[in-house]
């Protein structure tokens, strides 16, 4: 008997994509006239950033974004995620207009379109100009958001005749909680509760000021969205009663962010525990906060099992030592992260067009690129979350894109250059790039648009 597989089509116009974002790629910190970041410096400070690296030059991007742009062209990619950096355009955050940064992101997005490439654009990927962290305190005053809207209304004008697709800001948790609170990245505080839960809020709000940017001065066609790192619920067992329990934990889990945005208000619950550490807000704010948005970015990597403990009560479960994970070891083994992710946000917020804006794997490949790198562990666990996708799409979902992240290895924040999640090899000393096999196989996907 001959047995024909039947493939893992995706949808007529699904849109597949490969992620970077300019911090970790561009390099050329102090060129042209862009100021500093947080980021450069935090990766100045001893002991913040693993083995001393910084982002000084990262992938040389800045320079060699025309190779960059054909090798994407090649792989038959048709959309790309970016993000502008903000000190390239406004060196201290706000005030004069650096000129220079502008016009490195016209030549830029001309040449992507050049390539056939499709811009979606991130307006914040982490990279907060130094000088509003000195004068304001950076993610502790709503100040930063007031400059943000500035910035925000800046680059829709400028470049809105050819970029529609809108991203106001990266993983809100990564650059409020980490920055302020645990202190692992940058501004590396270690603040109070308090503090903490007012950074949140003022990036809510400068994400609501992209929002209104992008209504304001997007022109036809313009769509916009957030994209957030959802904390995933997965139910242990795929019955009633541990689907339930996942849903309950999700809701608690993410709650700081999806409620505000979706249902204009914070949880009463959550205003509840947090008692007198709660933002301060004021009732325009949430109005201002939710206004309604084109889709929902998830950035996918992992999630946690979920069952249904004493009373239905939800029950997450330890990992033990041993559950696989990639070498960023974060990154659990967790495919199932991706089928329920995007439809717990479908079916809480009623969120109605997902992108899946980051999922790939971070892996201890070689620093050279003398033998070709057969990353069949990443190429697998790609493969392994798209068939999830896929199911999740089957049952209907509504995920219209994936991208994978990353497009080349590159500056993986507080891991320095070790880790690298590309699919294409940057051989950092040569500024040599080398497709992986991920990258062929990711190419051959994206032309069947089926897992193949
Ligand atoms: C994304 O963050 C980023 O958007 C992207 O820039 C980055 O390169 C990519 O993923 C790969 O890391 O507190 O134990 O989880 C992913 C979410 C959250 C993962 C912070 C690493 C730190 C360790 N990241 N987390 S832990």
């Amino acid at each position: 008997m001959a047995i024909h597989p039947r493939p893992l089509k995706f949808p007529r116009n699904f849109v597949w994509g490969l992620a970077t974002a300019a911090p970790q790629i561009e390099g050329a910190a102090f060129t042209d006239g862009k100021g500093s970041s947080i980021w450069d410096t935090f990766a100045r400070q001893p002991g913040k950033v693993k083995n001393g690296d910084n982002l000084d030059v990262a992938c040389d991007h800045y320079h060699l974004f025309k190779k960059d742009f054909a090798l994407m062209a090649a792989l038959g990619a048709k959309n790309y995620r970016l993000s502008i950096a903000w000190p390239r355009i406004f060196p201290t955050g706000r005030g004069a207009v650096n000129r220079k940064g502008l016009d490195f992101y016209q030549r830029l997005i001309d040449s992507m379109l050049a390539h056939g490439l499709t811009p979606w654009v991130t307006m914040f990927h982490w990279d907060l100009p130094q000088a509003l962290e000195d004068d304001f305190g950076g993610w502790r005053d709503r100040r930063t958001a007031d400059a943000f809207a500035t910035y925000a209304d800046t680059i829709v004008i400028t470049y809105g005749d050819r970029v529609k697709n809108w991203i106001t800001l990266n993983e809100i948790v990564c650059f409020t909680r980490m920055g302020y609170g645990t202190g692992l990245k940058a501004p590396g505080l270690k603040l109070p509760e308090q503090i903490v839960n007012q950074t949140y809020h003022n990036a809510l709000l400068a994400h609501g000021h992209g929002l209104r940017a992008v209504r304001e001065h997007g022109g036809k066609g313009a769509r916009v969205g957030i994209t957030d790192n959802i904390e995933n619920s997965i139910p242990l067992t795929e019955t009633p009663a541990d689907i339930a329990a996942a849903k309950a934990q999700f809701v608690t889990a993410n709650t700081r962010v999806l409620e505000p945005i979706f249902k204009g208000r914070y949880n009463p619950a959550y205003l509840r525990a947090a008692g007198a550490d709660a933002p301060k807000f004021s009732a325009g704010d949430l109005e201002h906060i939710s206004r309604p948005t084109d889709f929902l970015g998830l950035n996918v990597y992992w999630g946690d099992f979920v069952k249904a403990g004493k009373n239905g009560h939800p029950e997450v479960l330890p990992f033990p030592p041993s559950f696989p994970t990639t070498d960023a070891v974060w990154q659990r083994h967790t495919p199932q992260s991706m089928y329920w992710g995007p439809r717990m946000v479908a079916e809480i917020y009623g969120v109605k067009s997902i992108y899946i804006t980051e999922n790939g794997a971070g892996y201890l490949d070689p620093p050279h690129s003398k033998t070709p790198i057969h990353d069949l562990h990443r190429r697998d666990y790609v493969r392994n979350y798209l068939r999830e996708l896929h199911r999740a799409i089957r049952d209907g979902v509504p995920v219209k894109g994936y991208f994978l992240w990353s497009f080349m290895d590159n500056f993986e924040w507080e891991d320095g250059y070790d880790i690298r999640f590309g699919v294409v090899h940057c051989d950092f000393k040569t500024q040599r790039r080398t497709p992986k096999l991920s990258a062929r196989w990711y190419s051959e996907v994206m032309s069947a648009n089926a897992i193949v």
